[in-house]
C-alpha cells in the first residue's frame, strides 16, 4: 500500500492499551463488567450502575444506516503507478511519472441485497477506487458493467425502488426475480442493455479479482494547455474476467455467503496481491459527434473495436483493512471528487450523481464531517473554513471565514500557477427544459450488439437467466411485455425465452442489427492465462497413491495455485506406501462449488476409495456438471466412469486427455505424467468447459 497513506491512517490506529484494566469511557477502572450493580443478589438493578448504562448505550448505537445501495462489500488498500505520462490529455498529478505510487483504497459491492445478504447473486458489482493522490482525492466509482440502466439521475429512485425488495414483505433479498423490477423494465426500455448484461454471466463473478471495472460515464481529461479529451475508464484484472455458472452461486449463497468477500481477502493474506491494468477509451472533442450513439448517455458502450483502450497504469491491493467498520463501511465515495485534468461532461446520469453521493453521506455518517475519518481523509493538505458539525473531531483556531485579515489573509486564494481546479470552460447554451434528447432514443441497437458477441455458451445462459427471473415474475402481463421487448433485441432471443416462461411467442421481429463487438465476451478476456489461486481438490480416502498427489501438488503450486487434500474425515489417511497422509479439510466441511477444480488420484485397483464415499461422488458431479476441469489418475479414472456421464465413458482413446472437454485422465500408477500435467493446467487456465454431456443422478 502506498506509504504515504499508510502513515496518515497509522496515526489514527487506536492504541488501546493492553497492559492495564478495563476502564469506562471516561477512563475509570471497572473491576466487574459480568454482573450489574443490584440492589442484593436478586434484587433490581441499580439506576447509578454508570458503567452498565455507559456499555448498553454504547452497544445500542453501534449500528449506522447501511448504503441504501451498495450496502454489502469488501475493501482493500493499494497502490496505483502509470506506466508513462499521460500529460498530452490531462494534468492529473497522479498520471504523470511512472515512479509515483498513489495509494487507493477499493471497494466492491453488490447492489441489491442488505449488508447481510449473500455474494453470489445474480447483481451488478460496485467497483469504487479512491486514490488518495498529492492534489486531493481521486473517486472512480465504477460498476463490472460498462452501462448503466437509466439514462438520467432523476429515475435512480425508480429503479431502485423496482429492483429493492418488494414494499409489502421486504422480498426478495439479492435477487432480481420479482415483478416491481420486471414491471419497471418491460415499460422502461432504457435498462435494456444493462438488463442483458445482468442476465449474462458477467452478473455471477468467481471473484472480485476477477471481473472487470468501468468508470461507465464518458469523463473529460484536462491538460495543462485546457483542451480536453473524452474519457473512459476500464480495469482490466491480470487474472482474467471469470463467472461461476447460475446453479453454482445459488449453492454458494448457502455454502459460503462470503464466497466473494472471503477470496479477496484470502489472497491478500496469502500475499497474491490482485492486479488490474486501467485503460482508457480517448476520443477529441471534435468528434463528440461521430458515432451513432450519445457519449452522454450511460447506456451506451464505445466498443473497443472503434476506439481501443490504451493502457496507462496498474492497481494492485495489497493489504486488508484492519477494521471492517472504521474502513469499509466508513469509506465514503463521491464522483465529484475530482483533481486538476479530470472532469465532468453533461452526462443527466453523472449530472444526478454528483449531487447524490454527498448528500447520502451525510445521513449515512451522521454530519459534514466524514472527510476526517481516517479512510476518507486526503494525503494532500486540507485547509477550510468549514467549522463545527456533528462529529468534529478537530480543535480548529484562527478565522473561519474569507476575506479576513485578522488570520493574515489565510487560507488565501491559490495563485495562477495552475495547481487550482478550474473547470472545463465547456461552452453552454440552451432553454430550460425537461425533455430526454433525441440522440438518446435508441435503446436495442447495443442490447443486440451484446447478444450478437456473445459466445454460444453465453447466450445460453442468458436465456436460462431470462427463463428464471421471469419464471419467478407472477404477472403474465409483465413476462410477455417483456418477450415483446426483448424481440426487438433479437427475436431468436425472445423467442427461447417466451417458450420457457408459458407466454406466446413474440408477435414482433427484431431490427436487423447484426453488429458485434467480440472484446464483450468472456471469451476475449482470459487475462493473462496463469492459474495463480485457482483451488483445486483432491478427493483422498485410505489407499490413495500419495506420490501421484505429491507430483501434481508440486506442479501446480510452482504455478500458484492453492491445492487441498480432502477426505471424508479431517486427520490423515493411511497412504497406499502405508505412511499416513495429511488431509486439509473434510468433506462435509466444504463443496465443489468452492473449488475450481478437481482431482481423483488412484490407489490400488481393490480399495473401495473416493468412489465409495457419497459425499466425494457428489462432488465430482457437481464439479462436472458446473463445467470446472476434472483430472484423474491412475485407478481414479474409473471413478469418473462411475459418473456415467455419456462420453465420459473410459474407453482407449480417452485415456490421455479430453483437454476440449476439460476432463484430463492418465491411467498409468506413479507420479503424474508431464503430459498430464500440461492438460491439466491447461484446462485449468481455460477456468470452464462448456458442452459437456449430462451427467446421470
Ligand atoms: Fe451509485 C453507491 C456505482 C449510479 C447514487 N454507486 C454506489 C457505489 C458504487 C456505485 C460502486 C458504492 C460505493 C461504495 O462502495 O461505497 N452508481 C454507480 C455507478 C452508477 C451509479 C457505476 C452509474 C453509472 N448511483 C447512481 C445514480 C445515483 C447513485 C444515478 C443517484 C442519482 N450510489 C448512489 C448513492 C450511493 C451509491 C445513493 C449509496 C451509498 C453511497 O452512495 O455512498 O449515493
Amino acid at each position: 500500500m502506498g506509504g504515504r497513506k499508510q502513515e496518515q491512517r497509522d496515526r489514527f490506529r487506536a492504541d488501546d492499551p493492553t497492559a492495564g484494566p478495563l476502564t469506562t469511557d471516561q477512563g475509570v477502572t471497572v473491576d466487574h463488567t459480568d454482573d450489574s450493580l443490584a440492589a442484593g443478589e436478586r434484587g433490581p438493578t441499580l439506576m447509578e450502575d454508570f458503567h452498565f448504562r455507559e456499555k448498553l448505550t454504547h452497544f445500542d448505537h453501534e449500528r449506522i444506516p447501511e448504503r441504501v445501495v451498495h450496502a454489502r462489500g469488501a475493501g482493500a488498500y493499494g497502490y496505483f503507478e502509470p506506466y508513462e505520462s499521460c500529460a498530452e490529455f490531462t494534468r492529473a498529478g497522479f498520471l504523470q511519472d511512472p515512479s509515483v505510487r498513489t495509494p487507493v483504497f477499493v471497494r466492491f459491492s453488490t447492489v441489491q441485497g442488505p449488508r447481510g445478504s449473500a455474494d453470489t447473486v445474480r447483481d451488478v458489482r460496485g467497483f469504487a477506487t479512491k486514490f488518495y493522490t498529492s492534489e486531493g482525492n481521486y473517486d472512480l466509482v465504477g460498476n463490472n458493467f460498462p452501462v448503466f440502466f437509466i439514462q438520467d439521475g432523476i429515475k435512480f429512485p425508480d429503479f431502485v425502488h423496482a429492483v429493492k425488495p418488494e414494499p409489502h414483505n421486504d422480498i426478495p433479498t439479492g435477487a432480481s426475480a420479482h415483478d416491481t423490477l420486471w414491471d419497471f423494465v418491460s415499460l422502461q426500455p432504457e435498462t435494456l442493455h444493462a438488463i442483458m448484461w445482468l442476465m449474462s454471466d458477467r452478473a455471477i463473478p468467481r471473484s472480485y479479482r476477477m471481473m472487470q471495472g468501468f468508470g461507465v460515464h464518458t469523463f473529460r481529461f484536462v491538460n495543462a494547455e485546457g483542451r480536453g479529451t473524452f474519457v473512459k475508464f476500464h480495469w482490466k484484472p491480470k487474472l482474467g474476467t471469470h463467472s461461476l455458472v447460475w446453479d453454482e452461486a445459488q449453492e454458494c449463497q448457502g455454502r459460503d455467503p462470503d464466497f466473494n468477500r472471503r477470496d479477496l481477502w484470502d489472497a491478500i493474506e496469502a500475499g497474491e496481491y490482485p492486479e488490474w491494468e486501467l485503460g482508457v477509451q480517448l476520443v477529441a472533442e471534435e468528434d463528440e459527434f461521430a458515432f451513432d450513439f450519445d457519449l452522454l448517455d450511460a447506456t451506451k458502450i464505445i466498443p473497443e473495436e472503434l476506439v481501443p483502450v490504451r493502457p496507462i497504469g496498474r492497481m494492485v491491493l495489497d493489504r486488508n483493512p484492519e477494521n471492517f467498520f472504521a474502513e469499509t463501511e466508513q469509506v465514503a465515495f463521491h464522483t465529484a471528487n475530482v483533481v486538476p485534468g479530470i472532469d465532468f461532461t453533461n452526462d443527466p446520469l453523472l449530472q444526478a450523481r454528483n449531487f447524490s453521493y454527498l448528500d447520502t453521506q451525510l445521513i449515512r455518517l451522521g454530519g459534514p464531517n466524514f472527510a476526517q475519518l481516517p479512510v476518507n481523509r486526503p494525503v494532500a493538505d486540507v485547509r477550510t473554513n468549514q467549522r463545527d458539525g456533528y462529529h468534529q473531531g478537530a480543535i480548529h483556531g484562527g478565522t473561519n471565514y474569507f476575506p479576513n485579515s485578522l488570520g493574515g489573509g489565510c487560507p488565501a486564494h491559490a495563485g495562477v500557477d495552475g495547481s487550482a481546479y478550474t473547470h472545463y470552460a465547456e461552452r453552454v447554451d440552451g432553454a430550460k427544459i425537461r425533455r430526454r434528447s433525441a440522440s438518446f432514443q435508441d435503446h436495442y441497437s447495443q442490447p443486440a450488439m451484446f447478444w450478437n458477441s456473445m459466445a454460444d455458451w453465453e447466450q445460453e445462459h442468458i436465456v436460462s437467466a431470462f427463463r428464471f427471473e421471469l419464471g419467478k415474475v407472477g404477472s403474465k402481463t409483465i413476462r410477455a411485455r417483456t418477450v415483446e421487448h426483448l424481440a426487438q433485441v433479437n427475436t431468436d432471443l425472445a423467442t427461447r425465452v417466451a417458450r420457457g416462461i408459458g407466454v406466446a411467442d413474440p408477435s414482433g421481429t427484431q431490427a436487423a442489427d447484426k453488429q458485434s463487438s467480440p472484446a464483450l465476451s468472456l471469451r476475449e478476456q482470459r487475462g493473462d492465462g496463469s492459474i495463480r489461486t485457482r483451488q483445486i481438490a483432491v478427493l483422498v480416502a485410505d489407499g490413495v497413491d500419495t506420490e501421484q498427489i505429491t507430483s501434481v501438488r508440486d506442479a501446480l503450486t510452482a504455478g500458484g495455485a492453492i491445492v487441498e487434500a480432502l477426505a471424508p474425515a479431517d486427520g490423515t489417511v493411511d497412504g497406499a506406501d502405508g505412511e499416513p497422509f495429511e488431509v486439509d479439510r473434510a468433506l462435509p466441511t466444504v463443496a465443489s462449488v468452492l473449488y475450481d477444480a478437481v482431482l481423483l488420484p488412484g490407489g490400488p485397483a481393490d480399495t473401495p476409495g473416493t468412489a465409495a464415499d457419497p459425499d466425494a461422488m457428489r462432488f465430482v458431479r457437481d464439479a462436472y456438471r458446473h463445467g470446472k476441469p476434472v483430472g484423474a489418475l491412475g485407478s481414479g479414472v474409473g471413478v469418473i466412469s462411475a459418473l456415467g456421464p455419456e462420453g465420459v465413458r473410459v474407453s482407449a482413446e480417452f485415456h490421455r486427455t479430453v483437454a476440449d472437454r476439460g476432463v484430463v485422465t492418465d491411467t498409468s500408477p506413479g507420479p503424474a505424467s508431464e503430459e498430464f500435467l500440461t492438460a491439466f493446467t491447461t484446462a485449468l487456465s481455460a477456468h470452464r468447459h462448456w458442452g459437456r454431456p449430462p451427467v446421470h443422478g
